[in-house]
């Protein structure tokens, strides 16, 4: 398919490591991907579903063992342990590719190597990256062929550049004590092996869309942030763009989506999505901060998605869509989790195969199932989802799951500040969650897992963005998970946050005042409008509730953001550790 000799020669290298007995080149056509379908099927690595109600879709199941990320076993590997940070596992890439390519020797013997030429980023694209990952698993490569834009036209777009991601990629024996997820960012490598769950194996997405990706935008001034992207369409046809950044169960594909509330859809106002978990973000010629998604589908959690939290994501997996760990509905061969509706299948395998008695109180699906979905299936999926500029940005929002310090929206004062909002990012533990309920995560820009390099050189990076930005995004926080005193949810979320949205716009476009704190700017009451609410609980003095800051909160936070800082070490920027203080001293 090509005759650069960098793939070549790293292909062949990979061959003579790995000992295949057959080598096949993802072309990215349709015979091609219905032929591996038909033999994961023959072989039991998937099962076609029922293709009058699922057109196109299959279900897969992992190993038990072998069903999330695992960061205790990933790696970013840079000469300098300095280069990776406090907060990345780090090993001498020497001594890591000793241990790895033993690992790697002989795996593919009796076996057939994928190799899959992928786009992050519309094909040809000058915000485009490319990168090839060699595979064992045919799952993985289906899975590909939905999450990046795969096959002969990477290939030509390439051409003899040697400026590519070489992604090698065992399923091995899937041994958890040799399981292993490695980026070297130094040499544009990722290596994966003893895994066959989708975040550890679709090395697009976190490995290089994330990992290496911010390495490369630390290098090249731009950002690659895990975050999602809206366009939010008025009623005179004007659109605007934000992107948010949530730690992992704050609902990102749900907001993503959103549906706006029946007075607001009336109004013609709508949500259009543009990406639902990664954004490359660059200066455009106009001074303004720009966003592409660089993938071409979602790999959404599963549990929880239902007709009122995301039909939009629902719809979406409603044809070629690869499941994941979901229950499997054996009257009539379709697919089922919790939280779809209240009527689980009483003739059904849960995510491990086994016979399924829902009666009996154990989950069917595992919690961290997924649906591997097309974007361009969603029906709210934005027109500029193929765009090759991506979309200008108006807001940047950050957010967790706070049951009582952050207020339900507030603006930070200027880029700085909204870098240390970012910075100071943290999620409460749930019930639903193993150990402890109410235990604070810092998970700065939700990019501790993903951060290829320092995060305090991450957040001296966003500082230096924030000169060379002529016309920044402007920079806030929400909060959809403020509880009253018995644990209940007071903001309804979903739909309504597009409320929160209309002010974040209106504060961009200048049209609204807001209230100074010790936090940030806050709404008044007034400006958001909750019109038609009174049913969910929520009138004025349950908004004023919702937007009021407890300051003993706020210092009880700041001695925990203080140790997380502490562990960042000494890359930590002045200017972080200066709002900091300004922080503090607005909260005397
Ligand atoms: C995640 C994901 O874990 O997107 O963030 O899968
Ligand atoms: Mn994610």
């Amino acid at each position: 398919m090509t005759t650069n000799k960098a793939v070549l020669n790293w292909l062949e290298e990979m061959k003579a490591l790995t000992k295949p007995d057959k080598v096949v080149w993802i072309d990215g056509s349709d015979a091609q991907a219905e032929a591996l379908r038909e033999e994961a099927c023959s072989t039991g690595e998937m099962i076609k579903l029922n293709q009058e109600k699922l057109p196109g879709c299959y279900l897969h199941r992992t190993a038990v063992n072998d069903v999330a990320r695992v960061e205790g076993r990933t790696f970013i590997c840079t000469s300098k342990k300095e280069d990776a940070g406090n907060t990345n596992n780090w090993c001498d890439p020497k001594e890591m590719y000793e241990k790895l390519y033993a690992l790697y020797d002989g795996s593919m013997q009796g076996k057939t190597m994928y190799v899959i030429p992928y786009s992050m980023g519309v094909i040809g694209s000058p915000f485009s990256k490319i990168g090839f990952e060699l595979t064992d698993s045919i799952y993985v490569v289906l899975n590909m062929l939905i999450m990046t834009r795969v096959g002969k036209e990477v290939v030509d777009a390439l051409g003899d550049s040697a400026e590519f991601v070489k992604g090698l990629h065992a399923k091995k024996d899937l041994d958890e004590e040799n399981r292993y997820i490695v980026q070297f960012p130094e040499d544009n490598t990722i290596m994966s092996v003893n895994s066959g769950y989708g975040g550890n194996v679709l090395l697009g997405k976190k490995c290089f869309a994330l990992r290496i990706a911010s390495f490369l935008a630390h290098n090249e001034g731009w950002l690659a942030e895990h975050m999602l992207i809206l366009g939010i369409e008025y009623p005179n046809g004007e659109i605007h763009y934000v992107t948010a950044a949530f730690p992992s169960a704050c609902g990102k594909t749900n907001l993503a989506m959103l549906i706006p509330p029946k007075f607001l859809q009336e109004k013609g106002y709508k949500v259009w999505c543009v990406g639902d978990d990664i954004a490359w973000l660059r200066i455009g010629p106009d001074g303004r901060l720009w966003a592409m998604n660089p993938e071409n589908g979602f790999f959404g959690v599963a549990p929880g998605t239902n007709l009122k939290s995301n039909p939009n994501a629902l719809h979406t997996t409603e044809r070629d869509t690869i499941f994941t760990n979901v229950v499997h509905n054996l009257d009539d061969n379709t697919v089922w989790w919790e939280g779809l509706n209240k009527t689980p299948p009483t003739n059904a395998l849960n995510w491990k195969g086994e016979k399924w008695d829902a009666s009996l109180g154990e989950k069917g699906a595992h919690p961290n199932s997924r649906f591997t979905a097309r974007a361009v299936n969603c029906p709210c999926i934005s027109s500029e989802f193929n765009s090759t500029t991506g979309v200008p940005i108006d807001a940047i929002i950050f957010g967790g799951r706070r049951a009582k310090t952050a207020p339900l929206v507030y603006q930070s004062f200027d880029w700085n500040h909204g870098v240390f909002v970012g910075s100071a990012m943290a999620s409460e533990t749930t019930a639903a969650a193993s150990g402890a309920v109410g235990v604070v995560r810092r998970d700065p820009m939700a990019m501790l897992p993903f951060c290829g390099y320092n995060m305090g050189d991450y957040f001296a990076h966003w500082i230096e963005m924030g000169k060379k930005i002529p016309n920044p995004p402007k920079i806030f926080n929400v909060n959809w998970f403020r509880t009253d005193d018995e644990g209940h949810f007071i903001w309804p979320g979903f739909g309504d946050n597009m409320r929160v949205l209309l002010w974040i716009l209106d504060r961009c476009a200048g049209k609204k005042d807001a209230d100074e704190s010790a936090i940030g700017y806050l709404p008044k009451p007034e400006d958001i409008d909750i019109s038609g609410l009174e049913a969910e609980g929520v009138d004025i003095n349950v908004l004023k509730e919702l937007l009021s800051v407890d300051k003993n909160l706020w210092k009880e936070d700041i001695e925990n953001l203080k140790g997380f800082y502490d562990k960042i070490g000494e890359r930590m920027p002045e200017e972080l550790l200066k709002q900091l203080a300004a922080f503090e001293d607005r909260l005397k």
